[in-house]
């Protein structure tokens, strides 16, 4: 399956089911009460971390997301059913931003965690729900609202305790192969790995998560060889195994391939470069094929050790101090566990409270924004919904939305904005002519 790290989804939660109107008719009983029931509420499209993925690729073929509409009120007061929510998994380490603002919205790290990316629609009130010992029939009912309705932007930065870093070929892949179950592609020539391999190593406490990435060459940070973009991959990383091939016995070649891979990360993001290391020497069983090779090592020992780096001189392949490389990764992750939920980069919000997409950036102050061909827009949350839930056939709705116009002032703030009969005004997603004061006021209230 092809790796792919970032792509754009859209999500639309489920509409509202729409209110019911209606009056008990029954023989013997012509005037019965209102039971009109209720619209069920839409579904929501979750987003859940899943340790069975490591890839977005799953979302490359299908990327619009749209959750179960509510069903309809009915007669006799039954109330419609609720929409399907609908799940989609993501890999642990998913960023959710929004394409539109560019805010980051969820970090979705631990198994389990969940993010509510788009809520369904409230369902519409039916007249039952309306009648009041002064109002015992009302005559009108609410439709359910449109759900949330986003686009998305998925990044993947995979969750491991270390990550493998080096020049191709040195022997990345066939180290993790070596410490942990995984089987990741290994030969003889560079850029044997195209995307990044995740293999676990268990201990008595806890499992640690080795990634292997691609290899970085010089110049990779101007998009040589396959960039720096995996690099991503060991940003939440707690310990970076920096790979040398020591094949050569030259130790100015191996401080070289150092060098070229340390200006790289920097390159990338100084932290990283800073983020602790320890340096694998591998490939020490071709020991028999250089002349000097216990005074070459021990130079290369001697340079890691005044830089302040712990050094390993190891075989993949023989498995040669294999076994000491394995304890000290794992005496590592043990001394310095993974902080549970720290790795977020920001907050991920839990499904139980809300997230409240509509809440965030609510307009509670009126609006009037003059549009092109003289048309306005009416910006303010609470009129916006009305407008979408008042079922303006019935002509109580309308008398109850007028009222709200009435209450804040709108048509004297069209009126002061420069808008005349007939002008077009819109509020939420309904159109309206501007006829001011023709609407007959009935005075009872909400
Ligand atoms: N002799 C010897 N060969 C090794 C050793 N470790 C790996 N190799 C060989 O080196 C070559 C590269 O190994 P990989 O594990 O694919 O290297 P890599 O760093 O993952 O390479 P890229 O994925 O291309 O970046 C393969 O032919 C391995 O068999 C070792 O300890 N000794
Ligand atoms: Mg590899």
């Amino acid at each position: 399956m092809r790796f792919v790290d970032i792509l754009s989804i859209s999500v639309s939660g489920g509409r509202g089911g729409n209110g019911c109107m209606s009056f008990l008719r029954e023989k013997f009983l012509p005037y019965g009460g209102p039971d009109g029931g209720n619209g069920g509420r839409g579904g929501d499209v979750i987003l859940e971390a899943t340790p069975d993925l490591q890839t977005l690729a799953d979302f490359e073929h299908r990327r619009r997301f749209v959750a179960g509409n509510g069903g309809h009120g009915q007669g006799n007061a039954k109330n419609g059913k609720s929409g399907g929510s609908l799940t989609l998994k993501v890999p642990c380490g998913t960023l959710v931003y929004s394409e539109e603002t560019g805010e980051g919205l969820a970090d979705l790290v631990e198994p389990g965690d969940v993010f509510v990316a788009a809520l369904g629609g409230r369902g519409g009130r039916g007249n039952r729900v309306f009648a009041s010992s002064l109002r015992r029939a009302p005559r009108f009912s609410e439709k359910g609202e449109h759900g949330d309705d986003l686009r998305l932007r998925l990044e993947l930065k995979l969750i491991a305790d270390i990550g493998l870093v080096g020049l191709p070929n040195a022997g990345k892949s066939s180290i993790l192969a070596a410490v942990s179950g995984a089987t990741p592609k290994i030969a003889e020539y560079p850029f044997t790995t195209l995307s990044p391999n995740l293999g676990v190593l268990f201990t008595d406490v806890d499992a640690v998560v080795l990634a292997d990435i691609p290899g970085l060459i010089e110049g990779a940070s101007e998009d040589k060889g396959l960039g720096l973009a995996f690099l991503r991959h060991v940003e939440r990383t707690r310990l970076l195994l920096h790979v040398l091939d020591l094949a050569s016995g030259d130790f100015e070649g191996v401080k070289n391939d150092w060098r070229i891979v340390r200006e790289e990360m920097g390159r990338y993001d100084a932290q990283l470069a800073a983020r602790p290391c320890a340096v694998v020497g591998n490939k020490i069983d071709l020991r028999d094929d250089m002349p000097d090779f216990e005074g070459f090592l021990s130079r290369v020992a001697g340079f890691f050790d005044s830089e302040g780096f712990a050094f390993y001189a190891v075989s993949a392949l023989s498995g040669e101090n294999m076994d000491l490389l394995a304890g000290k990764i794992v005496d590592f992750a043990n001394s310095r566990p993974r902080p549970r939920g720290e790795a977020r980069l920001f907050a991920s919000v839990p499904v139980e409270t809300e997230p409240n997409s509509r809440s965030r950036g609510a307009r509670h102050k009126v609006q009037v924004v003059p549009l092109p061909g003289g048309a306005f827009r009416v910006l303010h949350t609470q009129m916006e919904r009305a407008a979408e839930r008042y079922d303006m056939s019935q002509s109580e709705n309308v008398a109850r939305f007028t009222r709200l116009l009435r209450k804040h002032r709108v048509e004297e703030l069209l009126v002061a904005a420069g808008a005349t009969a007939g002008a077009s005004v819109s509020i939420g997603r309904v159109d309206f002519d501007f006829h001011p004061d023709d609407i007959d006021y009935r005075g009872d209230e909400e």
